[in-house]
């Protein structure tokens, strides 16, 4: 456990993440904070890394395949010392670090280049084979969006990671109700995605994804289940934490600028201060 809490560590990765966008004045700032909370305790209190060597051999990682939340994964490896902060002002902008979707030439502490949803199921599962192949004690942390699940791509590789006994992989689904155009139930209704991983083969939770206690109890309890791969769904909010972007239905890309993007500073600052106090 670091010197910060999981639920501080989410704020300020909250704060950076906003200041980042708000630098390059859009981006897909929704889908990001949504899956802030995991990001944090990840990065915070279970991955195993050293951020002075992005690619230890022995490193846990991450496949972030909603690819399009890499600026908040680069907060949180900015907060550890993957690469310096100022870094963050950078983002996709000519010659950046720090493009849009994650890229892993390109960042240090980025495990997987990702953006065409669905494609980090397979290099995730991909990944988990290979620490085993290798005799690794290490796991391969995976997370998809919900919309992404229309992806067919997510489901070949749902059926095939319990034939593997993959149980170093876990599959977070950030089920944030909404995708790039509207609410997911209206596009393609999920219905009971942890029922749906089960039936697969997979060990299957369901927990509020917003709440930094209940994701870290639901790994240790993944990582307690042998001989199949855990599936964890959280329950998120898209724009989670930040009052400006929550209140915006259609906030999976927006403009970050002028009294909105200090708005929404404004709140972050807030809730930080909060968990100070
Ligand atoms: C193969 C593919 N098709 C379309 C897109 C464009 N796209 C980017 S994000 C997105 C919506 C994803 O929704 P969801 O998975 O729910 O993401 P979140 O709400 O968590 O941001 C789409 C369609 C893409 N990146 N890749």
């Amino acid at each position: 456990m670091s010197e910060v809490s999981n639920k501080k560590f989410a704020a300020q990765v909250r704060l950076e993440t906003i200041k980042e966008v708000g630098k390059r004045g859009f981006g897909h700032i929704g889908g990001a904070l949504s899956a802030t909370d995991l990001i944090a305790v990840l990065y915070n209190d279970v991955m195993n890394y050293d951020p002075k060597d992005p690619n230890k051999v022995d490193r846990d990682k991450l496949v972030m395949s909603k690819g399009h939340a890499g600026p908040a994964v680069y907060a949180a490896l900015a907060l550890k010392g993957f690469f310096p902060i100022e870094w963050l002002d950078t983002l996709n902008q000519p010659g950046t670090h720090l493009p849009s979707h994650c890229d892993k030439n390109l960042t240090p502490g980025i495990d997987m280049t990702t953006g065409s949803l669905g494609q980090g199921v397979s290099t995730s599962i991909g990944l988990a084979l290979a620490q085993k192949l290798d005799g690794l004690d290490s796991y391969t942390y995976l997370c998809t969006g919900d919309g992404e699940l229309d992806e067919g791509q997510c489901w070949e590789g749902a059926l095939f990671a319990p034939s593997q006994n993959l149980d170093n992989l876990i599959w977070f689904v950030d089920y944030n109700k909404r995708q790039l155009d509207g609410a997911t139930e209206d596009i393609i209704d999920l219905l009971n995605v942890a029922a749906k991983f089960e039936s697969f083969g997979w060990h299957a939770q369901s927990i509020d994804g917003g709440d930094v206690d209940a994701i870290k109890a639901a790994i240790e309890v993944a990582k307690s289940v042998k001989g199949k791969p855990s599936a964890i769904v959280l329950n998120t909010t898209k724009g989670a934490g930040v009052k400006y972007v929550e209140d915006i239905f259609m906030n999976h890309h927006i403009p970050l600028v002028d009294e909105g993007l200090a708005e929404a500073i404004a709140q972050c600052e807030a809730g930080l201060a909060a968990i100070e106090a």
